[in-house]
């Protein structure tokens, strides 16, 4: 079916021609993406394929299987992963490129276990996801068509077979639990772990080239890839680039280079020699800014794989200044363009460009005053910054649906929250190359982990060789990216470890212990180290860090709270009270589930399986207990959904599990934000807060604040508040309610907090109250005002803590700074005076289609205002607020083209004394 198809052809030496004719020196691409075939084992299915693309796409796309999401199709369609598929294509390669000295068949991506055969041949065989390959084919090409086939194995089978050969201890957790509906032994095979189902998603095991294919030839050498890391000098106060090329040489070829910063106004040329084979150039070039001159100077930094190069530098570069890569909400994200380019005499060898961002990043573990353990805290450009934030997973289970609109638009989503940091967790994948250049252009750190998670691994020799080959190319591959701000080995395997998940006989311990090291220390670390040492390496999360390595790298308890960072989950303790959290240096996880939207469950759903209880709900539901944890947590608070139409008691339960969420991780995201400056108990000094999890992989309840599709929860909205610069926090200790200001800003803010009481059962103002001026140091968190409750509310008239609720804000001479904020005195269940709001929506059109306005009108003080937009794509400008005034208009901005009219018929106002 791919018989012929015209393939791209890329004259990499077009520019070479400008130079001089010598074809000889020539690289040509021939793109094999596009359309293939694909057949499974018996051939009893045949279709075509796109390339990049996966199996299941591929049989969805062809019609031959319905949407995989759909209802229960995840487990209808549990054979297409126990089969085995080839992937073929046929094309031609001119005689002009079988001319060249090197051919090479280079694979971005195979997911994972396959044969690669060309014209009856097999080339070689991939087993690892995560790795780039490359196969020298030139003397297997020929005139005509050429036949290239991909025979990918179960990764099911392949798991399983793998488990059998290791039968000398058992490596758990074996298989996942039931209630995830997935298969077994995803530690045994390098694919994205969640792909066999994880605690938020389906089961999946995807099979195919998920990244793209093509033919190289050269005859001289090829630029594999360029990597700038700049390192800082703080003794020197001076700047200095690591450029690294990777060339791939077919003989020892003498050249220059030139490296240029045209913005730096810079440029200059080295004599060189590559040699044959692969090999790893790295240079250090010496930027003195006080005097503009930068100096060079070439390293000759070769691994034993590589090959040494031989060469002088002489850079010089004038350059006043140098401008940095800050994180969102610290500064701007200015980027440099350098360029790289390799003449012998005057033809051009090879050539490229990249962007260079100068920012410094160092991961602080040092002891604390008036606290055992150590801080734990990141300093970028020698500024401490709080991390705020939320965890990355897939955002699709077949990695070919994710668009660049949806990268956007997640990472949009978390800058419009003022996050400035995601953590990119190790079930997934590392992400597509868009992913990190966009975080470098949004202000987004990214702490990385590598993709082991929630398991045990083997320690085999050839396990660990694709391990070792997997890091040192996503490590080349992602250096130059300034948002990574470090490295982490994996996702909850020293506490695994640590707190015996798995049930490890004492006897055996050593084993486990052993083989945690050789994997994440001996290899995993090391590779790291040799490759990049401008970023922190953590060997886990949640790990004590330095306090793990003292301890043999798998701490005793790696959940300190004075060390390193924590993740803690507890779905059974009132989420509202801040006791029941720990005091962390470091809060990298934790969070609670909601359920999403309607308008997102929709199309995968019937009616009849519209309600809490049905299958479909629990079917979806992958976490063990996670419905009903949904609703005992909201059940603590709220009155339980109780209409007598049970698809409104469905709707509004999705609402009601949206409010509890939100409620929560508020409640715990502030707790974070206002320890940073507090020691309490020897505990404190919090410098991050990153909550589990921002996306969703499919449309099920899970913990994120996005919706598969993009539609933010209610949680999102609130992240915007809770993670803003400025952070008014109120909370009770004892009998008194306390107002904090938390600020990330760099400057000193003098601020006043303004609380007001306001009766549940009128939007008028009871009282209200000022505080004296105080001091709030930038990058800190301050009391700013401090009463008695019953003080409070004596001073308000007839107030009691069931009849008034507290609204506050904070402000300086320029008046309200920083969002408003909310304290209940009571559980909203026992609130006395909450009424029926009748809240009336009206809609106007502000710009041709794109944005509105909508104007509340509500009788009464209303509780978790929430608009819904159904099937209308977009976001208001703010959403399940408290609303004590009877009339507030927000903005709707939409993500597509609407009117007035269709966006009326879709809006749903609901609030919280609606549901019951
Ligand atoms: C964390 C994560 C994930 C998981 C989440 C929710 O510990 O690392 O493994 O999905 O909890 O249970």
């Amino acid at each position: 079916m791919s018989k012929n198809k015209p393939r791209t052809l890329t004259l990499k030496c077009l520019l070479c021609l400008f130079f001089a004719v010598l074809p000889g020196f020539c690289s040509v691409t021939v793109n094999l993406n596009g359309k293939w075939s694909l057949s499974n084992s018996d051939g009893s299915v045949f279709l075509g394929a796109e390339v990049p693309g996966c199996v299941h796409s591929a049989l969805h796309q062809a019609g031959f299987i319905k949407d995989p999401y759909y209802r229960f199709n995840d487990v209808s369609y549990r054979w297409i992963a126990f089969d085995n598929w080839t992937y073929t294509t046929t094309f031609t390669a001119s005689a002009q490129l079988r001319a060249n000295q090197r051919v090479l068949l280079v694979f971005d991506g195979v997911d994972t276990v396959a044969s690669i055969w060309l014209n009856g041949i097999v080339v070689g065989k991939t087993d690892n996801m995560f790795r780039k390959y490359d196969f020298a084919v030139r003397d297997l090409l020929k005139d005509g068509d050429n036949v290239l086939k991909v025979s990918l194995l179960s990764p099911v089978l392949y798991a399983s077979e793998r488990r059998k050969a290791h039968s000398a201890y058992r490596v758990p957790p074996e298989c996942p639990p039931d209630v995830q509906k997935g298969e077994c032994h995803v530690n045994f095979i390098r694919k994205e772990q969640s792909s066999f189902s994880w605690d938020w998603g389906p089961s999946f095991p995807t099979m195919g080239l998920w990244k793209g294919v093509r033919l190289e030839a050269f005859d001289v050498l090829q630029l594999i890839r360029v990597s700038s890391v700049p390192l800082y000098n703080l003794s020197l106060s001076q700047w200095r680039v690591q450029v690294e090329l990777l060339v791939d040489a077919v003989q020892t070829t003498n050249g220059q280079i030139a490296l240029s910063l045209p913005e730096l106004d810079s440029e200059r040329i080295l004599q060189t020699q590559f040699l044959t084979g692969k090999t790893r150039n790295t240079f250090t070039l010496n930027i003195n800014t006080s005097t503009g001159l930068l100096n060079c100077s070439l390293q000759r930094i070769l691994s034993a794989a590589y090959k040494r190069l031989k060469a002088d530098v002489f850079f010089l570069l004038q350059s006043s200044h140098v401008k940095l890569w800050w994180p969102n909400g610290h500064g701007e994200q200015p980027s440099y363009r350098l360029a790289v380019r390799g003449l012998q005499g005057r033809v051009l060898i090879l050539e490229a460009e990249s962007k260079v961002y100068f920012r410094s990043v160092e991961l602080v573990q040092e002891p604390v005053v008036g606290s055992p353990g150590l801080s734990f805290y990141f300093r970028v450009n020698g500024k401490p910054i709080f991390l705020k934030g939320s965890n990355w997973i897939p955002a699709h289970s077949f990695q070919d649906r994710v668009a660049p609109a949806v990268l956007r638009n997640l990472l949009a989503s978390a800058v419009e929250a003022n996050m400035n940091a995601l953590r990119v967790w190790g079930g997934g994948v590392y992400e597509q190359d868009l992913f990190y250049s966009l975080c470098d252009e949004m202000g987004i750190m990214v702490w990385q982990d590598f993709m082991f998670a929630c398991a045990m691994y083997p320690t085999e020799e050839d396990f660990m060789q694709t391990v070792r080959e997997e890091v040192a190319q996503q490590v080349q591959r992602l250096k130059s990216h300034p948002c990574i701000i470090t490295w982490s080995g994996n996702n909850e395997n020293e506490a695994a470890l640590a707190t015996d998940w798995f049930n490890i006989p004492a006897s055996q311990r050593p084993t486990y212990l052993k083989d945690y090291v050789t994997l994440y220390v001996d290899n995993i670390r090391a590779v790291v180290q040799e490759e990049d040492r401008s970023r922190p390496f953590l060997v886990s999360s949640p790990t004590n860090g330095a306090g793990s390595e003292q301890q043999g790298w798998v701490a005793s308890d790696p959940y300190d709270p004075h060390y390193g960072d924590t993740h803690f989950y507890s779905y059974s303790l009132d989420c509202w009270d801040w006791r029941t959290f720990p005091r962390t240096r470091f809060a990298s996880e934790y969070g609670f589930q909601s359920w999403p939207s309607f308008s997102t469950l929709k199309p995968v759903s019937i009616t009849e399986d519209w309600s809490y209880g049905s299958n479909f709900s629990s079917h979806r539901q992958h976490h063990q207990d996670g419905n009903q944890q949904m609703l005992r947590q909201a059940a603590l608070h709220f009155h339980l959904p109780n209409s007598t139409d049970p698809t409104k008691t469905f709707l509004d339960t999705l609402y009601i599990t949206q409010v509890t969420q939100a409620q929560c991780v508020k409640a715990q995201t502030e707790f974070y934000r206002r320890c940073r400056s507090e020691i309490i108990g020897g505990k404190g000094r919090t410098m991050g807060a990153l909550y589990w999890q921002l996306n969703d992989v499919w449309p099920a309840p899970s913990w994120s604040s996005i919706e598969f599709g993009g539609k933010w929860k209610m949680l999102h909205y609130f992240a915007r508040d809770f993670f803003a610069a400025v952070l008014p926090v109120g909370f009770e200790d004892g009998d008194a309610l306390l107002v904090y200001a938390v600020s990330d800003l760099s400057h000193d803010l003098e601020l006043w907090a303004v609380v007001s009481v306001y009766s549940w059962s009128s939007p008028e103002p009871v009282c209200t109250l000022k505080s004296d001026p105080v001091p709030v140091p930038g990058g800190s968190a301050a009391t700013v005002f401090k009463r008695p409750v019953a003080a409070l509310l004596g001073a308000c008239g007839s107030c009691t803590r069931l009849t008034c609720l507290l609204t506050f804000h904070l402000e300086d001479s320029g008046g309200q700074q920083g969002p408003s904020n909310h304290h209940f005195l009571c559980k909203p269940k026992d609130a006395r005076g909450l009424q029926r709001p009748n809240i009336t929506a009206t809609v106007r059109e502000l710009e041709a289609g794109y944005v509105f306005s909508v104007t509340l009108r509500s009788a009464s003080v209303a509780a978790f205002v929430w608009l819904d937009a159904g099937d209308v794509p977009g976001r208001f400008g703010s959403n399940g607020f408290l609303m004590v005034s009877r009339s507030r208009t927000v903005v709707f901005i939409a993500g597509r083209h609407t009117g007035a009219a269709e966006l009326s018929r879709s809006l749903v106002v609901t609030s919280l004394r609606d549901v019951y």
